[in-house]
């Protein structure tokens, strides 16, 4: 590869720095704000670079790193036009923010100096300060001012990106920065410049554990219990936890509830009784919640249309929350959620604290109760997955496609599959029927609750997965994916092959509802609520959008003898062309 020249440009250390993070890919839409960086990630003359993401939407490449980052528990970049691209990409970074999830962004603005600026789009697209647009949703952002600034600004916002609570990091690079060639007077007084350092002397921080005092408390607490519960949402973000949490449920019979922010615990284990959360909790005497970041909310029973909340727990019961939230709380957002009050609140990082607290419990003597509550809580476990797979069966008559049934069906494909669900529930119905036992099987949601998120954390997925036979599934749906419909090109584009079963109620049910709830509570006329909410008149053709842009399309899909022929089909194609297939299934509105 040359460069024509032999001048070292601003942008080049820049790339050379973001590959030195190991960073595999950097999803982008390109964009004149960074073109100097743009060409030392495609044409360094030295270094092999991250593969770039084409998108067609700022917010899908947040999206992808988002996915990716779930799928990998490792750290991709996305890079952000100015001022324009870095508003479209502000939701997704939001949802990032909320979710936990270490993303790096990379903008251009400027140039900073005005006689550098090209009168018209130079200017519309500078901002004082840039990263003013999201710094209430990063952890940090910065704008380094020279070229001796930057392996401080890029490994600072790496560290911090991944450092638990994880998040999002933008730095914006000042064009003319990017685009001069650094000054041989520069390069010989600062080696530097031309050798640039490692990362590894600036890791991030070891992560916090327990002193012996907190875990002593927690030892006697679980020990004592009658009833413990444990409440998990954004525990396993490390395989430790995962597999450290169910180990924990096992040797003490435990019964857990996953919030299902990450992954928590296979469906099948015995002591998860996720589904029952209400009826678990209000027995408990103990509760242990784990990566909590809305405990009240997972603690209460909540009337959605008049909005009042109800405590499920007995007033004696103890509650003890382990988790590093308050390290990220601030002001602009309330995602940080109510109050809730505790015996004990520990800033740990719980894959320190459960091997800690299972070594613990360990050395202690098991009390007789510990084997009747395990006969009890796998007696609850497995009553609760035959009901659901029998209601499954029974809703098999109903028109349109029941949720339960179209899990059923996607489970019956996907059995002796490896497999990824990237995306998507059916309202809670894949939990109940799927068996996942492996951790990040499934990567939740997209954590703020922005629409749009589906498609490009997908896309992540199988990036994640491109070089293993794994099926990354997404359970689409519909509102979500007409958002951001270009995602699909992404994936046919790169060659990236997803099974994409659509969750078509052709409805934003979910407001539909709302607007239901409402009128019947001012006994108005519910009629009505499709106004504004339902996707009809015309039906949205997914099958052959998804043709339009290089995915294969199967559906609409109607009735239930006709959807095990369309996803075997389906899967038959992403796993012998390697390719995308949507396959467009029209359900119940929940
Ligand atoms: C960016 C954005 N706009 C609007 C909303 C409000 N909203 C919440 S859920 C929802 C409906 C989503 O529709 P769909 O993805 O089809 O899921 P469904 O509820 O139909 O299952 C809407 C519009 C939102 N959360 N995010
Ligand atoms: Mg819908």
């Amino acid at each position: 590869m040359t460069n024509g020249n032999t001048e070292r440009y601003g942008s080049d250390l820049m790339a050379e720095l973001i590959a030195n993070l190991d960073v595999p890919f950097i999803a982008l839409n390109p964009g004149a704000s960074f073109r100097g960086l743009h060409d030392s990630l495609i044409n360094h003359p030295h270094r092999d670079m991250p593969e770039l993401i084409t998108c067609t939407h700022e917010e899908i490449s947040v999206d992808i790193a988002h996915g990716y980052a779930k799928a990998t528990g490792k750290v991709m970049a996305a890079a952000i036009h100015n001022v324009v691209g870095l508003q479209h990409a502000t939701m997704a970074i939001y949802d990032a923010w909320c979710d936990r999830v270490p993303v790096l962004l990379f903008g251009g603005t400027g140039p900073m100096p005005v006689e550098k600026r090209r009168p018209g789009s130079d200017w519309l697209h500078t901002a004082l300060v840039q990263g003013n647009l999201v710094r209430d949703f990063v952890k940090w952002d910065d704008q380094p001012a020279s070229v001796q600034s930057l392996s401080d600004s890029i490994y600072r916002a790496h560290r911090l990106a991944v450092t638990e609570p994880a998040g999002p990091v933008y730095v914006c690079f000042d064009a003319m920065l990017q685009e001069a060639p650094i000054e041989q007077e520069e390069l010989d007084s600062c080696p530097a410049l031309v050798n640039p350092p490692s990362p590894d002397a600036y890791s991030p921080g070891t992560p916090p554990g327990p002193s012996p005092a907190v875990t002593a408390r927690l030892v006697e607490a679980l020990e004592s219990a009658q009833w413990p519960v444990i409440i998990a949402d954004y525990t396993a973000r490390s395989d430790i936890a995962f597999h450290a949490l169910a180990q924990l449920a096992e040797q003490w019979a435990i019964p857990v509830i996953d919030q299902g922010s990450r992954f928590n615990m296979a469906t099948d284990h015995p002591m998860n009784l996720s589904g029952a959360n209400f009826d678990v909790l209000e027995k408990a005497d103990v509760v242990l919640a784990l990566d909590m970041k809305d405990l009240y909310g997972s603690l209460s029973r909540i009337e959605r249309t008049i909005r009042t909340t109800e405590p499920v727990l007995k007033p004696t019961a103890r509650v003890f929350s382990v988790s590093l939230m308050d390290y990220t709380t601030r002001a602009w957002s309330a995602d940080f959620q109510r109050l809730y009050p505790t015996e004990m609140n520990v800033l740990a990082d719980t894959q320190i604290l459960l091997p800690v607290l299972l070594d613990a419990l360990s050395k202690r003597q098991r009390p007789a109760s510990v084997e009747a509550r395990r006969e009890e809580v796998t007696g609850w476990h497995n009553c609760l997955r035959v009901e659901w797979k029998e209601t499954a069966i029974k809703k098999r008559s109903e028109t349109p496609i029941a949720t339960a049934v179209m899990a059923d069906e996607l489970w019956m494909l996907l059995q002796d599959e490896e497999f990824v669900l990237a995306n998507g529930n059916l309202r809670g119905w894949v939990q109940k029927i799927f068996t996942m036992s492996s951790p990040r099987q499934y990567l939740g949601s997209s954590g703020g609750g922005g629409l749009g998120y589906g498609i490009g954390a997908t896309i992540g997925a199988c990036l994640a997965h491109r070089e293993t036979d794994r099926i990354v599934v997404d359970i689409q749906s519909d509102g979500d994916l007409l958002f951001t419909p270009g995602g699909l090109w992404t994936l046919a584009h790169h060659k990236l092959p997803a099974l994409i079963v659509m969750f078509n109620n052709r409805s934003y049910y979910n407001s539909e509802e709302h607007q239901i709830n409402i009128a019947r509570h001012r006994g108005r006329d519910v009629g009505r609520t499709a106004i504004g909410t339902t996707i009809v008149d015309p039906a949205v053709d997914f099958a052959a959008m998804a043709e339009s842009m290089g995915v294969a399309g199967i559906g609409p899909i109607e009735r239930v003898e006709d959807i095990a022929p369309a996803l075997k089909k389906a899967l038959a194609i992403v796993k012998s062309e390697r390719r995308s297939v949507l396959v467009d299934v029209v359900t119940q509105v929940k």
